[in-house]
């Protein structure tokens, strides 16, 4: 059931769209969009377990495993270290997934499950040059404090707490950060108090909320949410094999006019949407506004940026009454364009296929001549 956030705990916008009770998972309408920033309170929340207590006084970073000196910080020690801050869109693998025919497992968001914010925080390359990986060292870990078990098959091995691994060429990338801040203010309890990892440019759910601990590995981390969860099928050399989602893919969305909406024929409207694809500026949007037949160039509000999406529009002035469909489709730097196809090797993630809104175009007002 869809519901509204009128009594969320954590200070969340009323007119967030409730997926989860407990715990609490959020998307924002994303017929709202309008800033380029998303405001804080209506910024997505995916949550697998209930957001854990941290004592900000008593709270320590361990970063141990495969490093030459391992040690621990403090949230004091790490405001004092050297701040950085990125401005990135984040998404999860799962937003859109209740446009999946047939339905799949899963939380249901519509297109809300992604934002853009200014993060700041320690790069994450500070932390590992300090640590010393060995020379065989491949990934870091990172460890979320929040702990949770799944019954139903394939079940974890108990309670387990959240965590995912990220490649250290990707780990040392200068934007990778252990995130203390989010657009201005220390990050809020929903989102990851008092640090987490913000891994732009990929997936939302690499960026590890209420670090506890980085773990340097010699191999790579297996782990329930990059292998049961959050996997993907790859065939490369024709061998079907299960990866960990991380790259974002390249994704546009429209969020006016609505699904079902009436138009005035002969009088001009437009349509908006955002575009985003991991690690890739986005370089083009089209719009059909035919169902797919013929297409135009949007006209983008936001600069091109490799990490953060870009708001478009696209004006249109229908002129024949009947129902049509509104198609957007983006390309990025690197060539990717958004299929019009949805790939089920992607499972119940990486949902980034075009889909059509349809919207119902009404007779011109009495009197207005064609
Ligand atoms: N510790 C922890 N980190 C986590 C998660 C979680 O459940 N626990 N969810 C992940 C997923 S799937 C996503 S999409 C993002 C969502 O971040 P947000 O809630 O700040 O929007 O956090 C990621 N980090
Ligand atoms: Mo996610």
């Amino acid at each position: 059931m869809e519901s509204t956030a009128g009594e969320s705990a954590d200070g969340a916008w009323p007119g967030m769209i409730v997926r989860e009770r407990q715990p609490e998972n959020l998307e924002f309408p994303f017929s709202t969009l309008d800033a380029f920033i998303t405001p804080t309170e209506r910024f997505f929340v995916r949550s697998h377990s209930a957001v854990p207590e941290v004592d900000a006084g008593s709270w320590r970073l361990r970063i141990e495993g495969a490093v030459e000196r391992p040690f621990d910080v403090g949230l004091d020690d790490l405001r004092e270290l050297p701040r950085r801050s990125v401005t990135a869109t984040l998404e999860c693998a799962g937003n859109s997934r209740i446009h999946l025919v047939p339905k799949v497992k899963g939380v249901q968001w519509d297109m809300g499950a992604v934002g853009t914010a200014e993060w700041s925080g320690v790069p994450l390359a500070v932390l590992l040059e300090r640590a010393g990986a060995t020379p065989r060292a491949v990934e870091v870990v990172l460890e979320g404090s929040d702990r949770g078990e799944v019954s139903d098959d394939p079940k974890t091995p108990g309670e387990i707490p959240f965590a995912r691994s990220v490649p250290l060429a990707k780990a040392r990338e200068p934007d990778v950060l252990i995130a203390l801040g989010m657009n201005g203010e220390e990050l809020a309890p929903a989102h990851g108090f008092p640090a987490r990892a913000m891994v732009p440019g990929w997936y939302g759910v690499a960026s590890v909320k209420w670090l506890a601990r980085l773990v340097i590995v010699e191999r790579p981390f297996h782990g329930y949410y990059q292998s049961f969860d959050y996997s993907y099928w790859d065939r490369r050399h024709g061998l079907a094999a299960l990866r960990p989602i991380q790259r974002g893919e390249v994704k546009s969305a429209i969020a006016r006019p609505l699904r079902g909406q009436r138009i005035r024929a002969g009088e001009e409207t437009t349509i908006r949407g955002a575009a985003w694809s991991g690690e890739s500026p986005v370089t083009r949007v089209e719009v059909s506004v035919d169902g797919g037949g013929t297409w135009g160039e949007a006209r983008f509000l936001d600069p091109a940026n490799p990490l953060a999406w870009r708001r478009w529009e696209y004006p249109w002035r229908p002129e024949r009454p009947g129902r049509t469909s509104l198609i957007a489709r983006a390309t990025d730097a690197d060539g990717r364009v958004q299929p019009l196809q949805r790939d089920t090797d992607r499972r119940t993630y990486m949902i980034h296929h075009v889909l059509p809104v349809e919207v119902e175009v009404i007779a011109r007002r009495d009197g207005v001549m064609e």
